[in-house]
């Protein structure tokens, strides 16, 4: 049946009479029966990727786009006078993630399904996924936020498993989502619930009773937060995730007829960061119960996990105390006891050991010493671990640790949310690049062709248009299209420093407040969600609110400076952020973003980064060139070495600088105190002033400077878009694709 019939018959019959509803949940049906139609289950060995997050994002159109039916489809819909970008607004995006990990988990998906690798993906179906924010008295507010309808991308199964916790036991169901290849097999998501779970047990805002498990065990994605409430049900919840994978991957195996002592050479398991690390016990036990010896267990499940480490921020790296452990899954503690009694009479190095003197697990550590590969996220980042954070874990296995640089599917983040530049670069270079993305290099040849400089502005001027009117839309948001478009979106954290942006927009306010005009207007746009618990996190965006409301509302200032917090920034939202974006803000301290995605979406869409020597940044700037990025700040090793010596004072920086001192005055100026909060702005006043932990003001002269070089640099158009066009041409490296075929390649090994 064609496309069109397909429609007819799913939507009613007169497409032209349909609501948007009835198109979009037609469309769902359809594109659900034609993704199974590509499944595939062939391959003796399949990839496992076990995560606790999985930020999918909407995925009617990314759908359509791999399998090769977006243009056709919006094509009929149109002449019926449909229009495609308002059916997927019916769509709610699943939030099931926090975000860089959890979307780096999707693009993944993606890739694996689109290099045709038999690779599944396995996690939990939140019902509400990561809280929908809103702002209220310049405050962030946390709602639930709902996603899973009666007609939605999910798949009930048969499949379920008893699962035991300390003294009771749930019952588990698997749903599964479609993932579709871009032009080759779909795979799955496998996304594991119980059917107990009370919807209604959520209270005010995000509130519920943290207690009764059988209740809330799949309610929320818990955020990614350092609070000690909750982290119990945190636990809960990776076990639950892991059993049920165990238990999936064994018996997959099984019906291939694999002898479990093969096990390694049917299933390979990769560990996204230590939230699943318990699969390690879990599988042990599970073979143990099959009649292995614990010495085989413990070989076969070594030669099957391998483990990727997302952070080195201390306080992010899971250590659970026994106590919880001991409640909620008692039939692993004998096996995590027996691994760390190993690893004792083997190593005599207590920053080694598997359960220390505090009687805490250190998950990170059972990975290393009972997976086959460890790799960080980017080159800086693998480096980093080597030498510092895990450097006696190096010691003993120098052979297991790799990098694996990040990517982001091209299918999301160009094909489908920049249509424009997608179409204009397959008229310039071709169409290779949709399958081999170093293809986009093809556009070198062209960097001093006006023609297409011209029209990589004429495109990224368009773009910024649509996001005018979208924010005029959704928020009500006046802005300048003609103005510089500054965008810094990612979580919350001060480590990645969106203090430090909203430092300068102060300084730049109180520059225009005394007459001294920028000769191009600049509007800083800022998305982030804050942990609910993380208090200062919380106070930041209480800053920027007020910035926004105080800077937007004067009119002296207004034309020449914007300040835009999103509201409820989100992958939705991001596809229309960053095709706008002229300066893409990756200012986190040196040493302390493992990799950052974000980064490499703009740069692929024409932004130019504002960056420190972090992170991927590190590989942006060794690709485009100093000419074509704006790096500043201190070096990771300097970094380093004020952490060693404990001899950064932020307020020697205050005290030497009066701009800075200008700037961090200004939070608890009357100016501010009008619009805002006293504590909150008070608060974050005396943590930069006492404290600054993540070295604000450091670098904020050097970014001060750098930003500007920038804006001046901005007004040479014809330069400028040979910047632009340098980005994009050396985003290949940055596809999945190409981090998928390397961890095949090096980790995985799939025939
Ligand atoms: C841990 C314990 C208790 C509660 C929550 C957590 C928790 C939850 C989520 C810890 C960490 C996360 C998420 C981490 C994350 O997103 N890391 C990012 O991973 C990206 C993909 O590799 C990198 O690009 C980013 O640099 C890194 O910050």
């Amino acid at each position: 049946m064609s496309i069109r019939e397909l429609l007819e018959q799913k939507c009613c019959n007169n497409l032209a009479a349909c609501t948007n509803e009835q198109l979009y949940y037609g469309l769902l049906g359809i594109v659900k029966d034609l993704a199974k139609e590509k499944e595939s289950n062939k391959g003796k060995k399949k990839i496992y990727y076990i995560s606790a997050e999985f930020l999918i994002g909407k995925l009617l159109s990314n759908n359509l786009i791999n399998l090769g039916l977006y243009d056709e489809v919006a094509e009929i819909l149109k002449e019926y006078g449909k229009d495609i970008n308002l059916i997927e607004q019916v769509e709610p995006e699943p939030s099931l993630g926090n975000g860089g990990l959890g979307r780096l988990a999707a693009c993944f998906l993606d890739s694996m399904a689109t290099l045709g690798l038999n690779g599944d993906g396995i996690g939990l179906n939140y019902h509400f996924g990561l809280f929908l924010q809103t702002f209220e008295n310049n405050l962030q507010k946390e709602n639930k936020n709902p996603w899973i309808e009666t007609e939605s991308w999910l798949t009930r199964t048969e499949v379920t498993y008893p699962i035991q916790f300390g003294g009771f036991t749930v019952q588990s169901r698997m749903y599964d989502l479609e993932v579709t290849g871009f032009e080759n097999r779909t795979n799955k998501l496998h996304l594991f619930d119980i059917e107990t779970v009370d919807e209604n047990l959520v209270g005010d805002g995000i509130n519920f009773n943290k207690g009764d498990i059988m209740k809330n065990l799949t309610l929320f994605l818990y955020p990614d937060d350092s609070d000690d409430a909750g982290r119990l049900l945190r636990v809960y919840q990776q076990y639950f995730m892991v059993s049920n994978a165990a238990r999936l991957i064994l018996s997959e195996c099984e019906a291939k007829g694999c002898n479990l002592y093969d096990l390694p050479d049917y299933a390979a398991i990769q560990i996204n960061d230590t939230h699943p690390s318990m699969v390690i016990p879990e599988l042990i036990r599970l073979l143990m119960e099959k009649g292995i010896r614990i010495q085989d267990a413990i070989d076969i499940v070594s030669k099957t996990c391998a483990y990727t480490n997302h952070t080195i921020l201390a306080e992010a790296l899971e250590k659970w105390p026994m106590d919880y452990l001991n409640k909620v899954v008692p039939q692993l503690m004998p096996i995590i006891r027996e691994l760390d009694t190993i690893v004792k009479d083997k190593f005599n190095d207590k920053s080694v050991a598997i359960i220390d003197e505090e009687n805490r697990v250190h998950m990170a550590h059972m990975d290393i010493h009972y997976g086959y590969s460890v790799n960080g996220v980017a080159y800086l980042h693998t480096e980093i671990l080597k030498k510092n954070e895990l450097h006696n874990f190096y010691k003993i296995y120098p052979e297991k640790f790799n990098n694996k640089t990040n990517g982001i599917t091209f299918r999301r983040w160009l094909m489908y949310c920049n249509k424009g530049l997608r179409h204009y670069l397959d008229e310039l270079i071709g169409i290779g690049w949709h399958k081999d993305a170093d293809e986009l290099e093809k556009l070198l040849t062209h960097v001093n062709d006006n023609t297409v400089l011209e029209k990589l502005l004429e495109i990224k001027q368009e773009n910024k248009k649509n996001l005018v009117v979208y924010l005029k839309n959704t928020q009500g948001l006046e802005i300048d299209e003609n103005s510089i478009f500054d965008i810094q979106i990612k979580r919350l954290h001060e480590y990645k420093r969106q203090q430090m942006n909203a430092l300068y927009v102060i300084h730049k306010y109180l520059e225009i407040k005394k007459g001294k005009k920028p000769s191009t207007p600049i509007t800083v746009i800022f998305g982030a969600k804050a942990a609910p618990a993380y208090v200062i996190a919380k106070d930041i965006i209480h800053l920027i609110l007020c910035l926004q409301e105080v800077i937007n509302q004067d009119p002296e200032v207004s034309p020449y400076l914007k300040v835009i917090m999103v509201e409820n920034y989100n992958v939705t939202k991001a596809e229309k952020l960053i095709p706008a974006c002229d300066i893409s803000e990756q200012i986190s301290l040196a040493s302390k973003e493992a990799s950052g995605t974000g980064n490499m979406k703009f740069m692929l869409n024409g932004a130019v980064t504002l960056g420190t020597m972090d992170g991927a940044n590190v590989e942006i700037a060794d690709l485009v060139g100093e000419d074509n990025i704006y790096i500043f700040g201190e070096s990771s090793d300097m970094v380093i070495k004020h952490y060693e010596k404990a001899d950064y004072v932020s307020r020697k920086f205050y005290e030497e600088e009066e701009e800075i001192k200008e700037a961090v005055d200004f939070i608890i100026s009357d100016t501010l105190l009008k619009v805002g909060q006293k504590e909150n702005l008070e608060r974050l006043y005396y943590e930069l002033l006492n404290k600054d932990w993540f070295m604000t003001l450091l670098d904020y002269k050097d970014y001060a400077k750098k930003k500007e070089e920038a804006y001046k640099d901005y007004e040479d158009r014809n330069k400028w878009a040979k910047k632009m066009l340098v980005n994009i041409a050396k985003a290949g490296f940055f596809s999945s694709d190409r981090t998928i075929a390397e961890y095949n390649k090096d980790i995985w090994k799939l025939g």
